[in-house]
């Protein structure tokens, strides 16, 4: 069975589970990292040697990287679905997927951090404006690009839509100030009408470190 180790309140594990579900495999979710810790056995380096999650074990295979680990999993369990079949439609999945982690994620994740990973009274206005500003910066060429097309990779759910469709439920649930988007908006809105989204990504996270964290040990439970 496919073992993917990391925690399901993690930025880069969620759009990992989110995958696995998407394609309907059976996995098991080995929680590691932050207050579940395995990061630093000498077992886990053999897997991962930068020590970080996700990785996934699938059969005597390992892999790190969340978006290496997504083309893999839906090129081997999702050829022609989430993995396009047509070279060019596959490319610019491949685009987006790396313009996720150069430009959209940061930003994002950033104000997630300064925000509800931040204690309140511990909170930098000055600093959570500048990446609300610096994410308002990007994500108008992502809208702007889904202004003809239902997902990111055409008019079909691809691998595309999951690193991107991740930080889009941060970024529509954090104390930011946000532009008005209506094409991402709308894209954002298909991906919450889908089941495996719904399960994995919209999860509650709290809105201060402390709850944050009591969720996150819950889910382990
Ligand atoms: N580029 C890597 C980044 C991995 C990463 O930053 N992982 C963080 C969690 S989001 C981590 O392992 N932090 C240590 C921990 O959770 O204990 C990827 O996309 O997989």
């Amino acid at each position: 069975m496919l073992k993917i180790w990391g925690r399901p309140y993690s930025s880069n594990v969620i759009p990992v589970i989110w995958t696995a579900a998407e394609l309907g495999l059976d996995y098991h979710l080995e929680l590691a990292g932050g207050s579940f810790g395995k990061l630093d056995t000498d077992d886990y380096a053999q897997i991962n040697p930068n020590r970080m999650i996700p990785s996934i074990q699938d059969g005597d295979f390992a892999l790190w990287e969340s978006r290496a680990i997504i083309r893999y999993l839906c090129e081997r369990y999702g050829a022609g679905s989430l993995y396009p079949d047509d070279i060019k439609t596959r490319a610019i999945a491949d685009q987006w997927m790396e313009w996720c982690g150069t430009r959209a994620f940061a930003p994002v994740i950033q104000a997630f951090f300064a925000t509800v990973r931040t204690e309140p009274d511990q909170r930098d206005p000055a600093l959570i404006k500048k990446h609300q500003h610096d994410a308002a910066e990007v994500l108008p060429l992502l809208d702007a690009h889904l202004k003809h097309q239902r997902y990111v990779a055409g008019d079909t759910f691809t691998m595309a839509d999951i690193p991107l469709g991740t930080v889009a439920y941060r970024y529509y649930n954090i104390d930011i100030e946000r532009p008005s988007l209506p094409n991402i908006e709308a894209w954002y809105a298909t991906l919450c009408d889908r089941p495996a989204y719904q399960q994995h990504v919209m999860r509650f996270f709290g809105s201060t470190p402390e709850q944050w964290k009591a969720l996150e040990l819950a889910s382990g439970r």
